[in-house]
């Protein structure tokens, strides 16, 4: 299991990828839609992992709910495994609960799911997989 990305939310994409552009003197990649989830990300790469910055499609993307909600900020943090069909049972046999029954499509076309966050410190957790 590797760090894969830590999820940032944001109200103006373009906003934030030419603050953080500027502030780190990195280019970001292009802007993918992720429309099942209601968002819409682009990445800055730093080293093996990346920071994901979100911002939701439309009112109804649950993104915009938690902007809404806690404003601007960390939203997730997401670990990047080899078998994510084990990986999944093997949480499951530790009782730990996730937020929907299957793995969904995410940014760049990997397999995702999250992780309750009440079960780890609060902490919104993607597991996610190369297809
Ligand atoms: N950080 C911390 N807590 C959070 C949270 C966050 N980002 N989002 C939700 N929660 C909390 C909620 O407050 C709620 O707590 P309680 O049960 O105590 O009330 C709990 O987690 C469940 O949240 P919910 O919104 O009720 O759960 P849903 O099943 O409706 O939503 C969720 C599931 C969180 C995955 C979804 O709302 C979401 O955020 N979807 C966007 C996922 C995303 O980032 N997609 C981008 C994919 C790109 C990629 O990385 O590949």
């Amino acid at each position: 299991m590797t760090l894969d990305h830590i999820g940032i939310a944001v109200r103006d994409l373009d906003a934030a990828l030419g603050h953080y552009e500027s502030v780190l003197g990195i280019t970001s990649s292009s802007h993918q839609r992720v429309e099942h989830q209601g968002v819409e990300v682009a990445f800055i790469e730093l080293g093996d992992s990346k920071v994901e910055f979100l911002a939701p499609l439309g009112d109804e993307s649950p993104v915009a709910k938690f902007l809404d909600k806690r404003g601007e900020g960390m939203h997730h943090t997401a670990f990047l495994v080899e078998d994510l069909p084990a990986e999944i049972a093997r949480f499951k046999e530790q009782g730990y609960q996730f937020l929907s029954e299957e793995p969904s499509v995410g940014a760049g076309g990997k397999q995702v799911i999250f992780m309750h966050p009440k079960e780890h410190h609060g902490v919104l957790l993607e597991l996610c997989a190369k297809v």
